[in-house]
């Protein structure tokens, strides 16, 4: 029992760790502490690039070292810990990058195929959307249908992953600025395919041995994937399913049902989500269903294509990364559908011991153990009736040891770019004024990025829930992504009763806006809404003429994939401090660490911070944030601030 206190602060997931330990099933949290991470990898000192190594540089004992030990500090090919540190830090952003991107390319196939009318069941559902992005994009309008708009929108981003020259379209999104600076430093990249090879070329045994260079081409692929493959993924998928808009949603294991077939989707593409969320509506199944004693099917989502399904259809959430296994100890499901990223391998052992089928769907991602069943876009209707069927089938096969915790909170989701916008302007003067202005006069300190996954070598949720209750208490909006933004919405952070825990200014600004202190903005590939809400920020005036000028800060304490690490990468080279937790993977080399921890600051405007802490944390980005206000000549605004009644009527009527 105290052990699995110590694990979570979450009670739904302290229920079912306590259940597997009577029940012998393990899962990551059992295995991290089984596995204690090497410690030369998880400062970046391993290389195995090469069959003359594997190569461990490591600091001596007690941290410095004197230049005979320095031999000891280089692989045989007389690469040094900056090397070593540098080319695997690049290759995190690579896969981190790779991994969104491919998504991003999938959807844009889902999206070309629908625009075809190849893909039955599936239409294009924000139109306005599509013809704005058909404008940006310079395609005709004039009398053609949005399905031939839809086609060469789909065809020009589709033709961003291969671009060989130039740069990607969409960095002319961001401040005019920022655009020449990345212009200036060399990292605008060009097609996000070329930028993910060239790292893997550059990091092969005895190609760039100057980390500097290594970590720049780190910069302009992890630019690569935020402006470009989360970007177009962000968009395409909003034109196909909807732009999110406000919704009120439930999340974790409680939302499993006793009486009815649980099917649970995992992972990130929201094709299948989307069509699983139809097809389990299905008069037809749910009939199937009764025949096999269910009352019904209830369709949840985990981890990221949760937050896709909540976002545009108010799916059910069961939980964040580090409750994918738990699902399956509640006894109570029947099917756990997969299709890409942050799927453990152990859902298949954990699997043996109940019912649950693990069923993976794309090509891309099979488990061995696990039952595949593609899913296919062109036949997306018959293939999500399939899978659906198989969770029916296995109902009557349920255990004897069921527990649902009861466990769930009420979350508003669906805080898309469009939607902050909306809600803040009003229809007909959408825009981020009334936030500028809040930001000015002080009642908002500023806004933070908190997102990022779990992590067993942590407490699950803690440092989430700690961190952004720190953020918020100091007046700081908290905009979130991912399994973060779970970890919050359990906690509930995301409704606006919310505002109890939020400064004064901040409570007053939320109050009368009617929003939580925290926004959930979707899923990882989302995070590329928070660049867009940033640049928002810039072009609304009043708070400088560079995403580095805002008094922003972005943070993933819980941080685990290597998607994060791209993540981070592009915020900082966008400008924004960003701090991380859990452990930082460059500190076996302190060049490399102080170049990403204090050089960059003066390049892109933004740098890396690792505090494992979450308060102090927190307290780093208050603390940029208040760096920023200064700087931009409102500092003072702050200070002023009283909150009298006529202050606050004069707010309700901003
Ligand atoms: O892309 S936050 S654990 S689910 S990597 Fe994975 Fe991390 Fe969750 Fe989504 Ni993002
Ligand atoms: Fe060792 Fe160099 Fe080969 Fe890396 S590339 S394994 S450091 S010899």
């Amino acid at each position: 029992m105290a052990k699995a206190k110590g694990r979570s602060i979450d009670i739904a997931t302290i229920k079912m760790l306590e259940k597997a330990e009577k029940e012998k099933v393990y899962t990551a949290f059992d295995r991290a502490e089984v596995i204690q991470p090497c410690p030369v990898g998880m400062v970046g000192s391993c290389c195995k690039h090469c069959s003359m190594g594997p190569c461990r540089v490591s600091l001596p004992a007690g941290g410095m070292e004197t230049p005979e030990e320095r031999r000891f500090r280089i692989g045989v090919c007389g690469a040094t810990a900056e090397t070593i540190a540098a080319r695997n830090f690049a290759r995190m952003i690579a896969a981190g990058a790779a991994a969104h991107s491919d998504h991003g390319r999938r959807v844009a196939e889902a999206f070309l195929a629908v625009a075809k009318s190849e893909a039955a069941g599936y239409e294009i559902k924000d139109e306005q959307k599509l013809l704005q992005l058909a404008l940006e994009l310079g395609i005709d309008i004039g009398e053609r249908t949005n399905q031939e708009i839809a086609v060469d929108v789909g065809e020009i981003l589709m033709k961003e992953f291969g671009r060989q020259e130039g740069e990607l379209l969409f960095l002319k999104r961001a401040p005019l600025k920022r655009q020449e600076l990345w212009r200036k430093l060399g990292v605008a990249p060009r097609g996000i395919d070329r930028e993910v090879v060239e790292i893997m070329h550059r990091t092969h045994m005895g190609t760039d041995q100057d980390y500097q260079d290594l970590i720049k081409q780190g910069s302009r692929t992890a630019l690569s994937d935020g402006w470009g493959g989360s970007m177009i993924a962000t968009d395409l998928q909003d034109v196909l399913f909807g732009t999110p808009a406000p919704v009120l949603g439930q999340i974790n294991l409680g939302v499993l049902k006793e009486d009815e077939v649980n099917l649970i989707v995992h992972g990130h593409e929201p094709q299948l989500a989307e069509m699983l969320a139809v097809v389990s509506q299905d008069p037809e199944m749910i009939e199937y269903a009764k025949s096999k004693g269910a009352k019904g099917i209830n369709l949840a989502g985990m981890c990221c294509t949760a937050n896709e399904v909540l976002m545009r259809h108010g799916v059910p959430i069961a939980g964040n990364f580090l409750q994918q296994e738990l699902a399956i100890v509640t006894g109570a499901l029947e099917a756990i559908v997969v299709d890409v990223q942050c799927i453990m391998q152990g859902l298949a052992d954990v699997a043996q011991c109940y019912h649950t089928k693990v069923i993976t769907t794309d090509p891309r991602a099979k488990i061995e153990g696990a039952t595949h069943m593609d899913f296919d876009d062109l036949n997306a209707v018959e293939t999500a009736k399939a899978i659906v069927k198989a969770a029916i089938d296995n109902f009557p096969n349920r255990g004897k040891n069921i527990h649902i915790p009861t466990e769930k909170a009420d979350l508003i989701a669906g805080f898309s770019h469009e939607t902050i916008n909306y809600l803040l302007g009003g229809l007909y003067r959408a825009s981020y004024r009334p936030l500028n202005d809040n930001i000015i006069n002080g009642r908002i300190r500023g806004v933070a990025g908190v997102v990022g996954c779990n992590n067993p070598r942590v407490k699950h949720d803690d440092v989430h829930v700690a961190m952004v209750k720190e953020l918020i208490k100091h007046d700081v909006l908290v905009i979130q992504t991912g399994c973060s933004a779970m970890a919050c919405a359990k906690a509930g952070l995301m409704v606006p009763e919310a505002a109890q825990y939020a400064g004064e200014g901040l409570a007053s600004v939320c109050e009368t806006v009617g929003i939580p202190p925290v926004l959930h903005m979707g899923a990882c590939v989302d995070n590329s809404r928070i660049l867009i809400a940033a640049t928002a920020m810039v072009k609304d005036g009043g708070l400088g003429d560079d995403i580095s000028d805002l008094p922003v800060a972005g943070a993933a304490p819980e941080w685990m994939s290597e998607k994060a690490i791209s993540i981070g990468q592009y915020f900082v080279a966008s400008g924004v401090f960003t701090v991380f937790g859990v452990n930082w993977p460059t500190l076996g080399s302190k060049e490399v660490t102080d170049f990403l921890f204090k050089d960059f600051e003066e390049a892109y405007g933004g740098k890396w911070a690792f505090e494992p802490d979450p308060i102090r944390a927190a307290h780093l980005m208050i603390e940029h944030i208040d760096k920023k206000r200064k700087a931009l000549g409102i500092d003072k605004a702050r200070e002023r601030v009283l909150y009298d009644m006529e202050m606050r009527r004069e707010l309700a009527g901003a």
